[in-house]
């Protein structure tokens, strides 16, 4: 799968690192000097690399972060420096909704492997990821509260369905660090792994996803983003009109005759 050797590696001074595997790719946050926060130039690097992405040849993305965090959420420098009150509203409009709305709607799974601290949007980012793993040693924190600020970029929809009101509640108005043991012990991510085995594990990991089928796993994607939503009713329609759709994959024909004739599946991705 050319685990180590990306096929290709752009950007070396760049805000966002992209690297191209087979079938999949890997998107570094790269300001470690700031814990990787995000200044507009970041939100727009990342938002072209999901755009470039969502092409075909591409079956899977793997989301990190360089240096010792993953993303410290808004980079309050910014803030801090402007002589008048920002509009912060128009950050959420312009740069961190659309975001949100670009990792739930690609069409392939995103892993996201939270390598060390994610605080305010930055922890928020992560959880609107697919496939959340986090080194031991990360932290998760709703930093928001110790700055005047409302949890945002998705927080208040994702936490509380993730691990319940009672403690969504609790991090958000106490702005307290979860450790990623805790975290994946509450259901907010899906694994804690060893420090020196994050990089390894989520990339094995992203690179098994792109070798999957794709089509199926896109709709997949679009039901569980509709299901909290839906009432059952709905939910139930819109899964009998997706599994109509998956039934028609290539790749649903090529499982089951892997199945039958008792080999593995190679999955294409492809539509028709
Ligand atoms: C930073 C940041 C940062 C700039 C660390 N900015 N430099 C807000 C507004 C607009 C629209 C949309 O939404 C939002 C939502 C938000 O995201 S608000 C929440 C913003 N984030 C925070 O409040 C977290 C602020 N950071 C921290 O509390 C700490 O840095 C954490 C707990 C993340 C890490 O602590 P440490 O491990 O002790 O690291 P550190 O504090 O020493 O940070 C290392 C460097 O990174 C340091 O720079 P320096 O030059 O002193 O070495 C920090 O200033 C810088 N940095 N976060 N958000």
């Amino acid at each position: 799968m050319g685990l180590d050797r990306p096929k290709s590696e752009e950007q070396v001074n760049a805000t966002v690192l992209v690297s191209q595997h087979e079938g999949w790719t890997e998107l570094t946050l790269n300001r470690p000097e700031r814990l990787n926060a995000f200044n507009e130039e970041l939100h727009h690097a990342l938002a072209a690399a999901l755009d470039a992405a969502a092409s075909d040849d591409c079956r899977a993305v793997l989301l990190t972060g360089a240096g010792r965090g993953f993303c410290a959420g808004h980079d309050l420098g910014d803030s801090a420096e402007s002589a008048a009150p920002p509009d912060l509203g128009a950050a959420l409009d312009t740069l961190y909704n659309p975001l949100v709305r670009r990792i739930r709607a690609l069409r392939k799974p995103v892993v996201c492997a939270v390598n060390g601290v994610a605080a305010g949007a930055g922890a928020n980012v992560a959880l609107a990821c697919d496939i959340v793993l986090a080194a031991r040693s990360a932290k998760f924190i709703q930093a928001f509260a110790k700055i005047g600020l409302v949890p945002d970029a998705g927080g208040t929809f994702f936490l509380p369905r993730l691990i319940g009101e009672a403690r969504a509640r609790a991090l958000m108005l106490l702005a307290e660090p979860v450790s990623a043991e805790q975290a994946a012990a509450w259901g907010m991510i899906w694994k804690a792994v060893d420090d020196t085995a994050l990089l390894d594990e989520a990339r094995a990991l992203t690179a098994h996803l792109a070798t999957q089928p794709t089509q199926g796993l896109a709709m997949t994607k679009a039901a569980l983003n509709a299901s909290s939503g839906n009432a059952l009713d709905a939910q139930l329609d819109l899964e009998r009109d997706l599994q109509r759709e998956a039934g028609y994959t290539p790749d649903h024909q090529e499982g089951v005759r892997a199945f039958t004739e008792k080999r593995p599946a190679r999955f294409t991705g492809r539509a028709r």
